[in-house]
């Protein structure tokens, strides 16, 4: 008889150049090739292996990467350098290996065309992922994402307020701020519903992901089957 194999489905989000904290978590969780990974953006910038963390999610078969407002700056970036250099690649992608010091010197041009090419959410039948935030109604349930503007999902600055909780069926994943600015343990945020106890994703109206790993030096992830939180902090 043939084992029961079930796939968990884990959430990061602003992995920041932290290459060692990324796969330090995906060993502590023992992610392995039939899980699913999202990362809900900003894998880049702040931390020196950008690029390493960008090739890393963009190799894996399983994983989930959308965009974030630094992969979306990015490919402003990207469009702006296209126009003023035309067909010079190689000065295109020397610029764009500047933006990042420490191993800009492993982009390649097919990465750079990946990295603007990111959709902008991802979405279940239990859950929602954005960088920054969902467009509600005035119920608080989520409006359609393929019809919100990118800017809204990778720049939203309401959503994470305490105030805002969504009204959904489904719980929505974000990052972006660091929870340290709302609360100083640099932990997950869960928000659970009224009256739900927290033993399934759908008792959460949202949860916040970004542990401010460039300012904090914890990096978190979710487990989307038991609601487990896991982390990385800095080797003792
Ligand atoms: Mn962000």
């Amino acid at each position: 008889m043939r084992a029961i194999i079930e796939t968990m489905q884990y959430i990061i989000s602003d992995i920041h150049g932290e290459y060692g904290k990324f796969m330090r978590l995906l060993d502590a969780a023992r992610f392995c090739d039939g899980d699913l990974l999202v990362c809900c953006g900003d894998a880049i910038d702040k931390g020196k292996d950008s690029i390493r963390v960008v090739r890393q999610l963009l190799s894996m078969k399983n994983a989930v990467y959308i965009m974030g407002n630094h992969e979306y700056d990015f490919a402003k970036y990207f469009s702006g350098v296209k126009l003023q250099y035309g067909d010079d690649r190689n000065a295109i992608l020397n610029l764009l290996r500047e933006r990042f010091p420490a191993d800009g010197d492993l982009l390649d041009w097919d990465t750079a065309e990946r990295l603007c090419a990111l959709p902008g959410f991802y979405e279940t039948s239990q859950y929602v992922c954005v960088h920054a935030g969902a467009p509600l109604d005035a119920q608080g349930r989520l409006l359609p994402l393929h019809r919100a503007r990118i800017e809204q999902l990778v720049y939203d600055r309401d959503f994470k307020e305490k105030t805002v909780l969504p009204q959904d069926g489904r719980c929505v994943f974000f990052g972006h701020t660091p929870t340290v600015y709302i609360d100083p343990r640099c932990r997950i945020l869960a928000y659970l519903r009224r009256g739900a106890v927290g033993k399934t994703v759908t008792d959460y109206c949202k949860i916040h992901l970004d542990t401010g790993v460039y300012l904090t030096g914890t990096l978190g992830m979710f487990r989307v089957e038991d609601c487990h939180c896991f982390y990385v902090s800095e080797r003792a």
